[in-house]
């Protein structure tokens, strides 16, 4: 008979540290989203520590006073670490580390060990993994220190099966073997975004702050099966699928990576190519989660992204989704899209005037196209089809007369000859 063995991992218990500088946003919110990560993570909030300075201190990141402060308070709540709300520098780690004497993580980290074990692809891994490397390299001094501590949790699990090296030496050569195997993987996706874009159909990005309910909308509309949960950053690899409009158009649509506040640099740099699939879309579908009281900044943010990643001169409808969260009448506006509308993806509410708005952008996009066409070249009407919209076809004397909107790019080569 087989036994059954229980395996507990510790559970880490950690204080949550941040600095309120001045002229910056309400920290006890951004604690709060922090919380929601290290929960994502696996570990338990115990405390929270906010200090209020000009700025980060450059080599402690707290003032001496507080570190002594938060080194009792560690000892009072029996914490494992703390995890602070910025990213560290390598002298920030290895000070806090010294001083401390407890397991210290940052903001990054966290992240970074969510999307480790989020990813799903080839891909997605080797992304996640070459940030969390380059996150290491220069940080090796106190994350040895930090890690060995509790000898697992959160910072030191890898994407997939892969033990994550804490040696110098083989950190820069897998950092290079994983660029190279990543190039190699990426060269196949431009492979397969030239193929889409030769089917002339255009795309739409599902985009927003991580949770706003992208995937939710993406399966509401297509059925696509992705999982979707009440958690950060359940989605990291990019699914695309076919919308047919009620009008019969087409157009494709992607759901993406989600966007949060203080987005390490090194995964967006690590991600971009994932994230572009925003950079080459005609579309921009933009979830908010508009019974979220963070809505505000995460809009900001997602823009703030958004230029970063370089996604410009595009179609912006913003969806105000969750509606069924809120009661009566609020006011949602936002000034930077071209529309706004207000849906519930989980509901369904709101979608069919999304489908009528898509269906507009898709034919504006479109030339109308009026002809005869003789028999012998009826074969083109197969091409009217495939790319753009026959509206009717009435066999005469003369041939086919054909009424139909076709993309303006194919337009030229669809015309009776
Ligand atoms: N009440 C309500 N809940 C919703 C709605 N849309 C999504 N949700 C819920 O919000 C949570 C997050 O939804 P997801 O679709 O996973 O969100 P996402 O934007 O894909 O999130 P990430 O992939 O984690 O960035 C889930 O629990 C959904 O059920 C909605 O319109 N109304
Ligand atoms: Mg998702």
């Amino acid at each position: 008979m087989a036994e059954l063995i229980e395996i507990k991992e510790v559970e880490e218990r950690v204080i949550l540290v941040a600095v309120s500088v001045a002229d910056g946003e309400d920290a006890e919110t951004s604690l709060d989203e922090l919380e929601e990560l290290v929960k994502t993570a696996g570990g338990m909030a115990v405390g929270r520590v906010i200090q209020n300075r000009e700025s980060i201190h450059p080599g402690t990141y707290l003032g001496k006073g507080k570190i002594q402060e938060l080194k009792e308070l560690l000892w009072e709540l029996d914490a494992t670490g703390i995890v602070c709300d910025d990213e560290l520098s390598p002298a920030q780690l290895r000070n806090l580390e010294d001083a401390l004497e407890t397991k210290v993580m940052d903001r990054t980290m966290v992240i970074l060990d969510i999307f480790a074990s989020r990813a799903t692809t080839r891909e997605g891994k080797l992304q996640v993994e070459l940030a969390q490397l380059k996150y290491r390299a220069v940080r090796l001094v106190g994350l040895r220190n930090s890690l060995s501590r509790l000898g697992g949790g959160i910072g030191t699990r890898g994407p997939g099966e892969s033990k994550l090296e804490i040696d110098r030496r083989r950190i820069h050569d897998r950092i290079s073997q994983l660029k190279s195997e990543l190039e190699e993987v990426q060269r196949h996706r431009e492979v397969s975004r030239q193929q889409r874009e030769r089917s002339h159909m255009l795309r739409a990005a599902i985009v927003g702050y991580t949770n706003a309910g992208k995937s939710t909308l993406l399966n509401r509309l297509t059925n696509a099966g992705i999982l979707a949960e009440d958690k950060l950053f359940a989605t990291l690899d990019p699914t695309t699928r076919n919308l047919r409009l009620p009008d019969g158009q087409e157009l494709l649509l992607t759901d993406t990576v989600g966007f949060i506040r203080k987005l390490p640099h090194h995964l967006i740099e690590a991600f971009k190519s994932t994230l572009e699939e925003a950079k080459y879309c005609d579309i921009i579908l933009h979830v908010v989660d508009c019974s979220n009281p963070r809505m505000d900044v995460q809009m900001y943010v997602v823009y703030d992204t958004l230029k970063e990643l370089g996604v410009q001169d595009k179609e912006f409808i913003t969806l105000f989704n969750k509606i069924d969260r809120l009661e009566g009448e609020a006011v949602l506006r936002d000034f930077h899209s071209d529309y706004q509308l207000k849906v519930s993806a989980k509901t369904g509410q709101g979608l069919d005037q999304l489908m009528n708005v898509l269906g507009n952008i898709l034919r504006s996009r479109k030339v109308y196209l009026e002809r005869t066409y003789p028999y012998a070249q009826a074969g083109k009407l197969q091409l009217i089809r495939k790319y753009g919209e026959l509206l009717s076809e009435e066999y005469g004397d003369e041939g086919i007369a054909v009424k139909a909107y076709v993309p303006a790019e194919v337009y030229a080569s669809v015309l009776p000859s």
